[in-house]
This record gives structure tokens, sequence and C-alpha cells, in this order.
């Protein structure tokens, strides 16, 4: 068995250009032309193959070495005599095979499109020499009509399954009109675009290509410097962003081939490879989680409910944990009501993207509810029930008045000052929680305001609410008061900056400063959007609102 030494075939130009990614290890078994090495350059990234069938003996290049043509990449036990070309041999037939411009490409440098010296009319740019290239496929387009190009300005990216390359224009000028799409196949001396007021011309060198043509005496003098420039910058740059310099993922062709026949987004996956090059391993990595659901793709984040089921990673969050209940008892699995749908997509919405402070206060009711108790006495007959809600409804438009940044919304950096003052209060109903609105409470006495209350709760319980019932709200109020509690920290109903909430009134004994009296409180829970108000606005509102609960003469004031 003969040891063979695999070297860098002619990659012409490609002077040091840097190993990014080695595709085998020591004891490998490899075929004759199987990728055993990634180069790349900012323009061009390419797989050198191996020239002879065998098990890898030795690898005599690391991650981020230089080589060049001729470097030994690895040593090859041969799998027989007819496999083991000598070294040279090797060489010539890996340069034959080479996903690099064969020296072949000479004559067709020759026959581009010659430097067209400050040529006025429209010029034709055509795909130069690609090499041993055929039907290569379009992956990117990076000009459009209109553009200014310069000599040697990359339009089209093209792709094999073993190279990816940059096609550099061969002239400079406006470009009236690209002859590809991404899609399309190309070869050499197809017309690629045409270009107007054209001055001054380099050789049409693929970068991939220019090395063969630089070795062929003819091609050199035409391609050698732009050429030369695009293999000095060979190295891969750093970039954090795991995208190349062409605004790609950094991968090589062939892992980009196995993510497309997958269908996987090379831009979402995380590269682990060095700088941040995306390897087969980290994109078999991601299907895997994709499949398995701890990873969501772009495309199914935007396809999910804006729902706990769905939603989520999108803002770094662990999935929504997926529990089989069965496991631990019997269950009935129901659908959701369409109104809980819509109304948990507005809280989820209005609860992540508020950043909401709630402060906690509590209002000396005790003559208040004397007087409600009162007036519904006299007013038994009318038929007409004030409620507390009523009250606070009032209470609230008076606080509104006096600190109006709580009667505003936020239009971007901007602040809307409501001059109107409609209320919305929380209605819970059989098919969940609904919001209708008291128009102009400001323009209502609180018989008014308990009477449409009492005729838009029902309707909410009858699912009778149209949407300009539930328009319009400038603060709402939650109110608990009727079924318990102490205090709670309602959600911002969202394009309102604050909410009230309102538990049951308790007896408590309160210090007047002298003695504990037995004193009706109300507990209050004011949520506010903390962009918009301060904590110390949001405690004078509540204690605003305490005052005028305690004593509903200053509403007139
Ligand atoms: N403290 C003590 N008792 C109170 C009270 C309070 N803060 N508020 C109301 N009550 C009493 C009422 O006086 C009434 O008692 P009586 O029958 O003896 O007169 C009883 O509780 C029932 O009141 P109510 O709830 O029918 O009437 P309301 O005006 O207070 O509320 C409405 C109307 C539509 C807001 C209410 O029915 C409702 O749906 N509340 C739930 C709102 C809700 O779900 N909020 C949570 C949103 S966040 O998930």
């Amino acid at each position: 068995m003969a040891l063979v030494e695999v070297k860098v075939p002619d990659i012409g130009d490609f002077d040091e250009v840097a190993v990014i990614e080695l595709l085998v290890k020591v004891g490998d078994t490899v075929k004759a032309e199987q990728s055993l090495i990634t180069v790349e350059s900012d323009k061009a990234s390419m797989e050198i193959p191996s020239s002879t069938a065998g098990v890898v003996k030795e690898l005599r290049v690391a991650l981020g070495d230089k080589v060049k043509e001729g470097s030994v990449v690895l040593v090859v036990e041969a799998a027989g005599d007819a496999a083991a070309p000598a070294p040279a041999a090797a060489a010539a037939a890996a340069a034959a095979s080479a996903p690099v411009a064969s020296p072949a490409a000479a004559p067709a440098v020759a026959t581009a499109p010659a430097a067209a010296p400050a040529a006025a009319g429209p010029v034709q740019v055509f795909v130069p020499d690609i090499g041993d290239f055929k039907d290569v496929a379009v992956i990117e387009v990076l000009v459009k009509p209109g553009d200014a190009i310069k000599v040697e300005q990359s339009l089209i990216t093209v792709e094999s399954d073993k190279a990816s390359m940059e096609i550099p224009s061969s002239h400079a000028g406006v470009l009236k009109e690209l002859k590809v799409k991404v899609g399309d196949t190309v070869n050499i001396g197809d017309l690629l675009a045409i270009l107007e007021g054209a001055a001054g011309a380099a050789a049409p060198t693929p970068v991939a290509a220019a090395p063969a043509q630089a070795a062929a005496p003819a091609a050199a003098a035409v391609a050698a410097p732009a050429a030369a420039t695009a293999s000095v910058e060979a190295a891969p740059a750093h970039n954090p962003t795991g995208t190349s310099a062409l605004g790609l993922p950094h991968a090589s062709p062939s892992v980009r081939k196995f993510a497309r026949e997958l269908g996987v987004p090379l831009a979402e996956v995380q590269g682990k490879g060095p700088k941040g090059r995306i390897t087969l391993d980290d994109v078999q990595g991601f299907t895997k989680s994709v499949m398995a659901g701890a990873v969501q793709t772009a495309a199914q984040k935007a396809k999910a409910p804006a729902s706990t089921g769905g939603g989520g990673s999108e803002l770094g969050l662990i999935p929504w944990p997926k529990v089989d209940f069965a496991k631990f008892g019997p269950i009935e699995r129901k659908e959701m009501g369409r109104i809980k749908k819509i109304s948990g997509a507005n809280l989820l919405r209005n609860a992540i993207m508020i950043p909401a402070v709630t402060n906690h206060d509590d209002a000396d009711i005790t003559d208040l509810e004397a007087f409600r108790v009162s007036t519904n006495k006299e007013n038994e007959k009318s038929g007409v029930k004030v409620t507390m809600l009523a009250f606070l409804i009032k209470a609230c438009v008076a606080a509104l008045k006096k600190f109006p940044e709580f009667n505003s919304s936020l239009d971007g950096d901007a602040l809307i000052y409501k001059q109107y003052f409609h209320i919305g209060f929380a209605a819970d109903t059989p098919n969940g929680l609904v919001v209708p609105v008291i128009k102009d409470a400001d323009k209502k006495g609180v018989l008014q305001i308990s009477q449409e209350m009492g005729e838009l709760a029902k309707k909410a319980r009858d699912g009778k609410l149209g949407p300009a019932d539930m328009s319009g709200a400038c603060f709402t109020i939650s109110s608990l008061g009727g079924i318990g509690g102490r205090y709670f920290t309602p959600i911002i109903n969202a394009p309102e900056v604050a909410i009230l909430g309102v538990c049951k009134s308790n007896m408590e004994p309160v210090w007047d400063g002298k003695a504990f009296q037995p004193r009706l409180m109300l507990p209050l829970s004011l949520t506010w959007d903390h962009r918009v108000i301060d904590g110390a606005a949001a405690a004078r509102f509540n204690a605003y609102l305490g005052q005028i609960l305690g004593d509903f003469r200053r509403v007139l004031l």
C-alpha cells in the first residue's frame, strides 16, 4: 500500500488562502474526489478534493493554516495501485477536478470581452471563464438596474456543490439591464449584464477562476492585479455575526447545498465552527432541534399564534411546556372561545410590551357608600341602581382632568392628550372578558352612568356588544369589588396608559389621631405605563382619587 501525499492543486492566484474547515480526520476512508478541506477568500470559498482514494494517515494542515498550490494537505494510504498516482500526477489530477478554473481557462479570457477603453455606448458583460464549472446556479444577485458599477465589482454569486464565487464586472458603468436572476444557471460566455456609459475595463475574472487565468501568460497581464488583490484578502474576516462579506452565512458550498436540500434557513443556524462558520454538524443539529420542537424557525414563529402555545421563542424564552396531562389523570380538551383568544392575544402583548408598575392604595368610602345606599333607597322605584363603579367612573374622570398624562396615549415619540373622557369597564361574561365603554363620562351624572353601565353589562353578558360599544376608551376600570380579593395588578388596555383595579371594600380600624374608627376602605390598584407616567404622579393620582372618594363634593371643585 503506497502512501500518497495529497497536495493543493493549482489554485492559481489564490496564494496563501486560509484553511477554514477540515472535512476529514485521520483514520477516515476517503474516495477520490471527496472534499478534504475548505479554503476561503473574501469572494470565493472552495473545497479541495482528494486526488486519490484511501485511508487518511496524517493531516498536514490545521485550521487557520495558509495553503497554496503544492501544499501537502494530508497523507493517504492509497486503496490500490491504480488509485495511487504519483504525487505530481495527483496534483495534476486534482487540478483538473478541482473547483477552480483549469488551465484551459486562458483562451477564454482572451476571447472574453477585452478591455474597452472609454467605451461610451452600452457594453455587454459576459460570464467569463469559470473553468470546469458548467451550468452553475446563480444564488445571489448583488446589484440592481441603476447601480453605478465599478470595474471588478461583484455582480452575482454562483455556486456549485464544491465552490461558490462572485462574478465581477469587466467594465465600469451604470447597470442598465441584468440578464440573469436567482435560480438561473450560467455558463462561460453567457450575457450577464448591459452597462451604459461604461468606461475602463478589467479582465472579466471570476475570482475563483482567476488563478488559472493568471497561469496563462496571455491572461496574466490583464487579470493579475485585480485577482491578486482578491486572493490577498483571502483570509476569512472575523465576523461575529456569522455572515460572510457577501452578507451570506459563513458556510462551505457543500454545507449550503445540504441546507438547501433540507430547506434549512442557513441564516438562522448558529455556526459553531471556526469564526462562527456553519458546519454540516450545525445544520444537522439545527434540523434536529426544530424537529424536536426546541427551536422554531423565523417562518414558524411568524405563523405561530401570539398565545402561550405558539410564541415565546422570538423573545429568547424557552418553549412552552408540552405535557401529556392524560398521564396524570382524566382530562377533557375544549377549544377556547373567540373572545378569550382575542383578549388573550391583546393581554399578552400588553403585558410584554408595556413597562407597567402597579401602585396600591386605599380609599375611605364610608360616607360615599352610605350616600349610595340611601340614594338607591330613595330611587328604589326608578329601577336604576346606583353602583359604586359609577362613582368610581366619575372620580376617575376628575383625576384624569387633574393629571392629563393619564388620559394620553403614546404615538411614537409623541403623546396624544385626549380632551374627551370615555371610560371602559371590564365586564365578566360567560364568554370571557370584554370592556364596554361609557362615552363622555364627564358630561354624565352618576345616575345616567349607572343606567348605561347596566345596559352595557347586560349586552355584554348576552354577547350583543358591537365594536362601537367597546372602542374609544381613554382609561379602564376593572372592578372585582362584587366578588372579593384585596389587591391585584390589572394589565393596561393599550393604547391606554393606565388602568384602575378595584377590590372589595372592607370595614377596617383606621386611626383618626385619637382613636381607631371603623371605616369602609376600598382597595385601589393603579397600573401605569412607566414610559408615560412617573411613580410620583401615580401616587398623587391614587391619593387624589382617595380624596374624592372620601368626600365626593370635591368632584364639583
Ligand atoms: N366593594 C364591596 N362591594 C362591592 C364593590 C366593592 N368595591 N363593588 C360592588 N360591590 C357589591 C355591589 O354593591 C353589589 O352588592 P349588592 O347586590 O348588595 O348591591 C355586588 O357587589 C355586585 O355588584 P356587581 O358586580 O353586580 O356590580 P358592579 O357595578 O360592581 O360591577 C360589572 C359591574 C359589570 C363590572 C361586574 O359585574 C363585573 O363583571 N365585574 C368583573 C370585572 C372583572 O372581571 N374584572 C377583572 C378583569 S381582569 O381579569
